[in-house]
């Protein structure tokens, strides 16, 4: 999309199968795109995600939702998810989360006997990602950074990772051509959302029981899940759809990112060492309180904002019009798709100067940042785990700069893959040191 951009200049029209879109890059065109989405935005429905679902007769989730359904399952869910209220009580099962793969690390390192921990730390994240978000979502922990891991979280782990990738080739072929066809790909595809769904299924029966037997605590927070079914606003089968894909959908995300926002950390060691400052000092003055501290680093919200502009998951954000939208001098009918180049948009010297620098600085200086910060998707159709994922961030890094100097080969370059979301074109190793 980069490449294009610069042939046909900041919007292009394309064909990819049987799908046609309108493609721009400039934030302010985003801003007009945004603007005009109204009450019920959609984006473009993955394909092979709806075939699953009609294949297996399960029901959508606020993901595949449209319409009116999607409105009220996404309001009530927002309260529970994104609101500011909730996600004070969400600071300490995080925090948790995060100390524990410090105490997982240490472990690491003593057993090397060497003072540092070297490895890609890929499947190490999506564990420490998997535990987190359910510990939000069950107010539950499952165990992952234990050194025995149950076979059966791992296979969910897998079946995420399979799920992305056999959901790429299928993006622009008709799912219901590969059905017919029965195509490997397809097959692979319905195994991995039925491990998914399957796990997925266990967890919340778990949490269904214990508070039907008040097995449960009434006053402390106990959990994402456990309050939808008490609220009893949404019917089970559509907190089942949407709290199965929270958990699906909060493996992958955070875990990528928190191992871009690492790399990029080892290779600039003076906005490490800024970043170690910055927090050292927020802890000072919060003397303990976590949700105060969160408050006060900016660097550090800075940081992962940075690490979504060079590596974004999502290549591009998506509308559907639903009026005539004027973008450039040209416009643009009813009904059409449109997409945000994020990744383009991040890596373009007309947004953002130097782009190939990683400068987290730029999100503080003064300065329009104006429809830049898209990582999330924007309005009411935004990243319903937003929220989870920028505390779930902060913490982890917060947790291993306090603890660690994080340190990588300085030669090795590494490019970017499409594998539905983005991730790393090579394994990244990078290594932990004591402080
Ligand atoms: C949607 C990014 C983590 C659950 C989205 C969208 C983006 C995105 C760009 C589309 C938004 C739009 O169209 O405007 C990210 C990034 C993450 C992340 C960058 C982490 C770094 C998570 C997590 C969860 C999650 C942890 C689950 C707790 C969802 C769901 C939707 C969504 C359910 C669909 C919402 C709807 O259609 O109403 N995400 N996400 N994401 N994300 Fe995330
Ligand atoms: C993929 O051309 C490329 O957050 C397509 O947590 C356009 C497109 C549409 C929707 C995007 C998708 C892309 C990438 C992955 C996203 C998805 C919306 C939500 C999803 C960005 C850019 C993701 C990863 C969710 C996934 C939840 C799921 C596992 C239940």
């Amino acid at each position: 999309m980069a490449r294009k951009f610069q042939e046909f200049g900041p919007i292009y029209r394309e064909k990819l199968g049987v799908y046609e879109s309108v493609n721009i890059i400039s934030p302010h065109d985003a801003a007009t795109l945004f603007k005009s989405e109204g009450m019920l935005p959609e984006r473009f429905s993955v394909p092979p995600w709806v075939a699953y679902r009609d294949f297996r007769n399960k029901p959508y989730g606020v993901l595949l939702k449209t319409g009116e359904a999607w409105r009220s399952d996404r309001l009530t869910l927002n309260k529970e998810v994104l609101s500011p209220q909730v996600m004070d009580s969400f600071v300490p099962l995080l925090s948790e989360v995060g100390e524990d793969f410090v105490q997982r690390a240490r472990v690491q390192i003593k057993k090397s006997g060497r003072e540092r921990w070297t490895a890609d730390f890929t499947n190490e994240l999506f564990r420490f990602a998997l535990e987190s978000v359910c510990h939000v979502l069950y107010g539950e922990r499952l165990g992952l950074l234990q050194d025995f891991v149950d076979p059966e979280a791992q296979r969910f782990i897998d079946a995420v990772t399979l799920m992305f990738h056999t959901t790429s080739p299928m993006l622009y072929i008709p799912p219901a051509l590969l059905r017919r066809l029965n195509a490997k790909m397809w097959r692979d595809h319905v195994q991995a959302w039925d491990a998914i769904f399957m796990q997925a299924d266990k967890c919340i029966q778990n949490v269904y029981r214990d508070l039907r037997l008040h097995r449960k605590s009434t006053k402390e927070y106990t959990g994402i899940l456990s309050s939808l079914l008490m609220q009893d606003k949404l019917p089970l089968d559509d907190i089942k759809a949407s709290v199965t894909e929270m958990m699906a959908g909060g493996v992958d995300t955070t875990s990528m990112t928190l191992q871009w926002a690492m790399f990029e950390l080892a290779r600039s060691p003076s906005i490490q060492e800024q970043l170690r400052a910055e927090i050292l000092a927020a802890k000072r003055d919060a003397e303990g309180d976590r949700v105060k501290m969160l408050k006060t680093i900016r660097l550090l919200k800075a940081t992962i904002k940075e690490t979504l502009r060079l590596h974004p998951v999502a290549v591009t954000l998506q509308r559907y019009t639903t009026q005539e939208v004027i973008l450039q001098d040209y416009c643009i009918p009813p009904k059409t798709l449109v997409q945000v180049g994020l990744y383009a948009m991040g890596r373009d010297p007309k947004v953002f100067p130097r782009p190939e620098q990683f400068n987290p600085e730029r999100w503080l200086a003064t300065g329009s940042k104006y429809f830049k910060g898209l990582g999330f998707g924007f309005g009411p159709r935004q990243c319903l785990g937003r929220r989870i994922a920028e505390l779930e961030m902060q913490l982890f890094l917060v947790h291993m700069l306090e603890n660690f100097k994080i340190e990588t080969k300085r030669a090795v370059e590494v490019g970017t893959k499409f594998d539905l979301i983005l991730i790393p074109d090579k394994p990244i190793h990078l290594t932990l040191r004591p402080l």
